[in-house]
């Protein structure tokens, strides 16, 4: 009985020195602390625009890219290409406490952010390249100038 609770004890301290080093989430690029970036989709005054209109990226980062809409009608973050290049981690979506109320797996290829709302896409990039195709779908709207570029290197 007592040898067996010295190898039970045992056993329990040999696992538990051993956590550190098993390599959990090592490997795994979608466990880094993400880098936090921040998008706005149009603005209070009803400009058409991102801001910023340029993302700079760099392959094997986990981003949580946060989209907002602070204008009064809905827009689209939307660029194939991006979408192409990167492994999506989730999207979550927010509540208006800024909580997460739903998180959408699986890849992604535009997002439809609605007035006051917000939405984080949590990707990590794997491809390089230069994308010229971000723009918002709604009609109109890349022609008033809701386009932009995202570079991966
Ligand atoms: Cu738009």
């Amino acid at each position: 009985m007592k040898g067996y609770t010295l190898t039970f004890i045992i056993i329990l301290l040999l696992i538990f020195l051993l956590i550190p080093f098993s390599g959990w989430g090592e490997g795994d690029l979608t466990k880094q602390k993400p880098i936090e970036l921040t998008a706005m989709l149009g603005n209070k005054n009803g400009e058409l625009r991102f801001f910023p209109h340029t993302l700079s990226l760099q392959t094997g980062k986990l981003y949580r890219l946060i989209l907002s809409n602070p204008s009064s009608v809905k827009h689209y973050f939307s660029s194939d290409g991006m979408s192409r290049a990167v492994y999506t981690r989730k999207v979550q979506v927010n509540g208006k406490n800024g909580k997460p109320i739903a998180e959408i797996k699986g890849s992604i290829r535009e997002i439809e952010v609605y007035p006051q709302g917000t939405a984080e896409w949590w990707f990590v990039p794997v491809k390089a390249g230069t994308f010229n195709d971000l723009k918002c779908t709604i009609a109109g709207h890349a022609e008033a100038g809701m386009v932009g570029t995202v570079t991966i290197r």
